[in-house]
């Protein structure tokens, strides 16, 4: 059945066969994205879905029923999308599907499943990119492209409603799964994220392992109207990316998971090819920003696919001026 998301990806997508993949494939992941959907709504027919299954992932969590679930539904979406290479959060290394395919994704099947259990939304982040015969020769570098190189992206949010937030580089787009349509119908076009912000995102209990430049920035977001930004700020941080950034998205806002001193942590715990580099398209499809701090986002170059960058995005202006406190040589006095 045609939905309004269809018909959005034939309007969008139809200039060449390697767009035309890249729609069908999106199609796959919207049917996956309704399984895991449909799981979480029946509770998993028994099973524990925010039960620990023993196993451990890249991010070395134990692996949830959940995210076992989703990575399976995912890989299968992506066999059908005739994707060349599959990179996941669940699998070390990056699975290869087809020889001649045009395009790989890079996802994290369920991102968030630490929510699980509290009934917080959770999601599916993902970002395709195209494969050349350099590619196909050197498999391994398919994931060291950097995340301007995306073709598309986006994140699905299983929360009171299954949306799509998506990108394929003309705009962000918000669809809505809609059960009795059977599909994805559009709930808003070409949103845009407020230049201007009073609220921050962040993991304060993280505050004392930060850099001193990020701290200085919080602290004066802290000091409210008092202090030097002569304004007070607001602060909403749910712990899963997802809806952070969705609401950053309708609100504007600025979200920070920044390195720290912390063995492991010296890169923030988001991942760049499945976290940062999706959120970091969408946000500036939309208007935002999205760097580690200093550099965009979408310029750093990937050592491998599970590496790790410090994350800092949302409304333009406030990314800019956290860039500003990052280079403040009075802030070590
Ligand atoms: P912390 C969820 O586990 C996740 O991967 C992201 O969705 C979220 O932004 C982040 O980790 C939360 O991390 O350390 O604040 O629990």
């Amino acid at each position: 059945m045609s939905s309004s998301l269809d018909a959005y990806l034939r309007s969008a997508l139809d200039a060449d066969e390697g767009q035309r993949q890249i729609a069908e494939a999106i199609r796959h992941l919207c049917t996956a994205s309704i399984k895991v959907r449909n799981t979480i709504i029946e509770g998993g027919s028994g099973n524990d879905l925010g039960g620990q299954r023993g196993d451990s992932n890249s991010d070395g969590d134990i692996q949830k029923e959940l995210d076992v679930i989703a990575d399976k539904a995912f890989l299968q979406a992506a066999r059908d999308s005739s994707f060349a290479f599959f990179g996941s959060e669940e699998q070390d290394e990056a699975v290869t599907l087809s020889k001649d395919g045009l395009h790989a994704i890079a996802i994290d099947p369920l991102d968030g499943s630490s929510n699980i259990s509290t009934n917080v939304s959770i999601g599916t982040i993902f970002s395709i990119l195209p494969v050349t015969d350099a590619h196909r020769k050197n498999p391994k570098s398919v994931f060291e492209q950097k995340g301007a190189n995306q073709l598309a992206a986006g994140f699905f949010t299983y929360g009171p409603q299954l949306q799509l937030v998506l990108t394929v580089g003309n705009g962000t787009h918000v669809f809505l799964f809609s059960p009795k349509f059977g599909g994805f119908v559009e709930q808003a076009a070409s949103v845009m994220v407020a230049d201007r912000s009073r609220e921050f995102s962040a993991n304060m209990s993280n505050y004392r392992h930060w850099d001193v430049h990020i701290r200085n920035y919080i602290d004066d977001c802290l000091a409210g109207a008092e202090g030097p930004r002569e304004r007070d700020f607001g602060m909403r941080y749910v712990g899963s990316l997802v809806a952070d950034a969705y609401r950053i998205l309708q609100r504007g806002g600025v979200f920070l998971y920044p390195g720290d001193e912390r063995k492991g942590y010296q890169k923030g715990r988001l991942r760049l090819m499945y976290e940062a580099n999706p959120v970091a398209m969408l946000m500036e499809q939309a208007g935002g920003a999205a760097t580690d701090g200093a550099r965009r986002i979408l310029d750093i170059e990937p050592e491998s696919l599970h590496v790790r960058t410090p994350l800092v995005f949302g409304s333009k202006r406030e990314v800019e001026r956290i860039g500003r406190y990052m280079t403040d040589s009075d802030a070590l006095a």
